[in-house]
């Protein structure tokens, strides 16, 4: 059963807190990793994993018809795994053990070893184009779901962002979101 109902907005704002305080607890306790890039997109991922915005299972990760959301400025993964974990991927104990020898949270996202990571990213400039091979996979095989991706202001620098969204373009996809 896909997760998509929006909770009220206090019960959002109080997630929201949540979040942020595990960004705070996990990259200080690790004392490495990116807080500040990852505070700045908590809302929008609220918004996204508990707001309604996403049609998700998070007790089926790989559920075909998922939305999916790819975080390609990848150095914001706490952000990432606090909103996995608070949503239920991932037992949230894995928080503390973000970048230690063994964790599966790594400092950029690996998707072979987190529950609900998309795209394993950290290498700025791929998301959108990852996002559009999951665009056009949908189209393909006539899936509805709907793909995001996130990319930072610094990383849209990057030629192949520019690429991507002309390829985009010339496709038509209007079952893809670059945030
Ligand atoms: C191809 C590549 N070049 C350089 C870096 C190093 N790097 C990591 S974060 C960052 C800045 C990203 O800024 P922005 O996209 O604005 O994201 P923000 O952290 O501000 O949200 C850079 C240059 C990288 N990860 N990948």
């Amino acid at each position: 059963m896909a997760t998509n109902k929006r909770p009220p907005s206090a019960e959002l704002e109080r997630i929201a807190q949540s979040l942020r305080r595990h960004i705070i607890e996990m990259t200080t306790r690790a004392g490495s990793g990116h807080p500040s890039s990852s505070v700045s997109m908590v809302e929008i991922l609220i918004a996204l994993y508990f707001g309604g915005i996403l049609r998700h299972n998070p007790s089926e990760p790989d559920w075909p018809e998922r939305d999916r959301f790819i975080l390609s400025k990848g150095h914001g993964c706490p952000g990432l795994y606090a909103v996995l974990a608070e949503r239920g991927y991932f037992p949230l104990s894995w928080l503390e053990d973000l970048r230690q020898l063994g964790s599966p949270l790594e400092g950029h996202p690996n998707m072979l070893r987190v529950p609900g990571v998309e795209a394993s990213t950290g290498s700025l400039g791929q998301g959108l184009s990852i996002g559009i091979g999951h665009a056009l996979a949908a189209r393909l095989e006539g899936r509805d779901y709907h793909t995001y991706v996130m990319i930072g202001d610094g990383e849209s620098q990057q030629g192949q962002v520019w690429e991507a969204a002309m390829t985009a373009a010339k496709y038509g996809l209007d079952n893809l979101t670059a945030i």
